[in-house]
Order: structure tokens, then sequence, then C-alpha cells
């Protein structure tokens, strides 16, 4: 069976991370994928502490099995949410989008086990100074808020940094990809488009309809300009967004405020004009929508026959 050091240190059956995605990560998908064997993760994204323990709250009632939280980091709620993941101690603690050295002696003090998410070497090097558990080194390839590296290329370069085990994200939703993501020395993957299509996942069905009818070359990066590139399913928005952005008369905050709410309306209106369809390069190799059982065990299979045939593939 496929295990890993990441499986034991955070109590796990299979190395399978789901991604924290903002308004689509909630505690009833992140049960479905803990329940399966993976790890479940609840996205804290912009929301206050309330609408954070509220999750943790459903989650629990809903699974035995360990959960994370994911904070991001550029949240204005950041600071209450990192109290209240000490408090309630909960299993995992990843974060997004920042630093997160400051926090991590008190979520560590409460016991819990934090994995940074990292687009660079530097970065995964601090983290683990810092007592982070392992790391996810994330590639430009995923959906969101992206680095500039590569997941080929950045994750063979964090293992060989590091000493705590790495999992791989951006660009991986089958058992290829994780079996891939093995071969560079990664320890486990971390998946966020791919569980867009579970049953579990409650974004609109027009935003799940988005997903299943991508093809290779529908997403596009904005917002470099801003600091923060996002990478989206190519709409009106992003088209939009772009024109503004190439536009020296438009400011930052007028580009800014162009943005904002533009991820819920996608994952809770379904909105096709005016929201952000976040989305990672790997959205047309997901087909169908199925369970987050399903999902895990299928790529776990898949990438367990792919590593046993792996001396044969060479030949
Ligand atoms: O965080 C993500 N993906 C996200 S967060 C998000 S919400 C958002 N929406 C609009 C603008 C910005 C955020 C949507 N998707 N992935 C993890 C990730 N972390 N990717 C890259 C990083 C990262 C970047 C810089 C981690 C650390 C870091 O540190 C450098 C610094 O200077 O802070």
């Amino acid at each position: 069976m496929l295990r890993s050091r990441v499986c034991e240190a955070i109590g796990i059956r299979y190395p399978v991370f789901q991604g924290g995605m903002a308004w689509v990560s909630d505690g009833r998908l992140a049960a479905a994928v803990s329940n399966a064997g993976g790890l479940g993760i609840i996205s804290a994204m912009n929301a206050d502490e309330n609408y954070v323990r509220d999750q943790i709250r459903l989650c629990r009632e809903l699974t035995d099995a360990p959960f994370g939280v994911n904070i991001m980091l550029m949240s204005p709620h950041v600071e209450a949410v990192a109290k209240l993941a000490a408090e309630e101690k909960v299993p995992v603690v990843t974060t997004g989008a920042g630093l997160p050295g400051k926090y991590m002696p008190a979520w560590i003090e409460a016991g819990i086990k934090v994995v940074p998410v990292v687009p660079s070497v530097a970065i995964a090097r601090r983290v683990e100074r810092s007592g982070a558990t392992a790391v996810i080194a994330e590639g430009t390839e995923s959906g969101g808020h992206v680095g500039e590296l590569t997941t080929m290329a950045l994750v063979p370069q964090v293992v060989d940094a590091v000493k705590i085990p790495v999992l791989a994200a951006g660009g991986i939703a089958d058992g290829r990809g994780m079996a891939a993501a093995f071969m560079l020395g990664a320890e486990g993957v971390q998946c966020g488009t791919r569980f867009l299509s579970a049953f579990e996942c409650g974004i609109h069905p027009n935003y799940k309809k988005k997903v299943l009818d991508a093809r290779d070359i529908d997403t596009q990066v904005t917002g470099r300009r801003l600091g923060h590139p996002v990478r989206a399913l190519r709409n009106p928005f992003v088209n939009k967004f772009a024109e503004l952005e190439r536009d020296p008369a438009v400011s930052d905050e007028e580009l800014s405020a162009f943005g904002t709410g533009a991820v819920r309306k996608a994952a809770v209106d379904g909105n096709l004009q005016e929201g952000s369809f976040l989305a990672g390069q790997i959205a047309a190799l997901v087909k169908k929508e199925q369970s987050a059982k399903e999902i895990v065990e299928e790529m776990v299979a898949e990438c367990e026959a792919l590593l046993g045939k792996a001396g044969e593939r060479v030949l």
C-alpha cells in the first residue's frame, strides 16, 4: 500500500491532501475527503472566525479523521482565525499566500501540525526552520494565487533543500501526476481542481460545468500588476480584468476593486460573466462528477499501479 512519512506524521491513510479553496472547501467537502482516507482541508479564505468555527464544528460532526484548516495569510481576519485554529486545536494547519512564521509558535504549542504552501526553495527552508511538519511545494500550474516555478522544477529542488516531507501541488489530478510527483521525491500530493467535481463539493453547478468543459488552454493568469497573480478559467471577467490591467489609466486601487467579490460570485452564484472561476491548468483532465472517496481511491490505485511498473516503463 502507498504510504509515506506524510501518512505517519498526520495520521492519514493516503498521502493525498485536498487543497483549501476559497468559497469551495467547506466542512462538508473536507469531511468527505478525510473520511476517504486523505486530508480534507477547510478554507478560511477571507472569512471571519465565526464562519471558520462553524465549518470546523461541521467537519468534526461528519468525521473523526484528521482534517486541516487552510489559513490564507492575506486575509483581513488572519489574526483572529490563527488564534481560533490554536484554540480549537485543529489537527493540521496549511497556509498560503504569505509567510506563516509569526503564527507558528502558537500553533505548534497547541499540538497542531503546520504544513505551509511554498512557492520557492528559500521559503521552504524558512518554514522548516520555524518547525513545519511538512511543506507543500506548489507549482504555477495550480489554480488561484500562483508562484512562478512549475511543479516539475520546484518539487525536486525543495526535496533537496529540506529534510521534512514534501507534498507536490499544481497540475496533479490523477494517479499519473501523483506517481510523477513521487518520482520527483515528493511523499504526498495536494489536489484542488480535481475535487471541484466531487459530489460533496457544494459549488454552483455552473462552476462544475465550466471545469468539466475546460480545455488545456482555457486558464489564464491575471493580477501580476497587483503582485497577486491568480489563475482562473477564461471568461468575460478574466478578459475584462486583463484589459484593465494593461491600461495605465486604471489605478491599482480601481483594478483591485474590480476583482473584489469575484471568487464568491463564481462559486456561490455561478455568475458566468462576473465570477472568477479559479482552476488549475489540469482542469481538462477532470471529466466527471464522482464522490470524494472514488477520487481518492482511483488516484491512489492508479499511482500504485504505475509506481509498481516504474522499472518496466524506463526499459
Ligand atoms: O494561496 C494559494 N492560493 C490561493 S489564495 C487565494 S485567495 C486570493 N485571492 C486573490 C488574491 C490573492 C489571494 C486563492 N488562491 N496557494 C498557496 C500559495 N502560496 N501559492 C503561492 C504562495 C505563496 C506566495 C508567497 C506562499 C508564500 C509566499 O511568501 C512570499 C511573501 O513574500 O509573502
